[in-house]
């Protein structure tokens, strides 16, 4: 008896094993008539072309159909649940929403190392110590001192505050792989997190990728948070 080729082979979503004629398994776009039908209104997805898919399957076998095509290249999982009506995003808007991020990242950051104090051990020594002073600048401004005298320079107070949750979250998203951009599937959990809840988040991403190269680079991760160049070129020290 012969070993089924696919019995131990994985296909992406979308698509089905089959056995070629040279008796080697391949992968061939699962015809959409074999997705499980949906009994439940909760499997519906709103794909990145604004349309409702019953479930997942069916988005991903016509993404699989569109293949190669300028259209497919574009398909992909929005966020779950059918899509809504989402108003066009401002400029001014689309402005707001980057700063509403930004601080939703330094927050982040601030929390990492509270965090850290009730669970030791989950951050690595290096990244604990930059997240400390943060916090500790974060308290002195709170309490209304100026955090300046802290560090050596504005530059160095800039970093902390502004730059390095920016870097750091990029970091947390850039692991599949590590290689310094952000492709779609790296960036899927966040989009998926903020589309539902800011019709500003889809134009944010799109635009964020302003070579349009699909990949979002951490220079162009940092300018869609109003960086400048001359903020995150120098790495800090020490
Ligand atoms: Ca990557
Ligand atoms: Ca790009």
């Amino acid at each position: 008896v012969c070993l089924d080729p696919c019995e131990k082979f994985q296909c992406p979503r979308g698509k089905v094993c089959e056995v070629n004629e040279k008796y080697r398994p391949v992968c061939v776009c699962q015809d959409p008539t074999t997705c499980p039908l949906s009994t439940s209104l909760s499997e519906r997805v709103c794909g990145t072309d604004n349309k409702t898919y019953d479930n997942p399957c069916l988005l991903f076998t016509t993404q699989c159909a569109l293949e190669r095509t300028k259209q497919g290249h574009r398909l992909h999982l929005d966020y779950t649940g059918p899509c809504r009506y989402v108003a066009p995003c401002q400029d001014k808007e689309l402005v707001q929403f980057s700063r509403q991020i930004h601080d939703w990242l330094k927050n982040t950051v601030v929390h990492l190392y509270e965090y850290d104090i009730q669970n030791p051990g989950s951050l690595t020594r290096k990244h604990r110590k930059i997240v400390k002073k943060i916090y500790e600048i974060h308290k002195h401004l709170k309490a209304g001192n100026k955090a300046s005298h802290l560090l050596s320079n504005n530059f160095e107070v800039n970093y902390l505050l502004n730059v390095y949750p920016v870097h750091w979250q990029f970091g947390q998203l850039d692991q599949k792989p590590a290689d310094g951009y952000l492709t779609h599937s790296e960036l899927a959990p966040l989009r998926g997190l903020l589309a539902p809840v800011d019709h500003c988040a889809s134009r944010f991403f799109d635009e964020c990728d302003s070579n349009k190269d699909k990949n979002i680079s951490l220079t162009e991760w940092c300018s869609c948070f109003g960086l400048k160049d001359g903020d995150h070129s120098k790495e800090l020290h020490g």
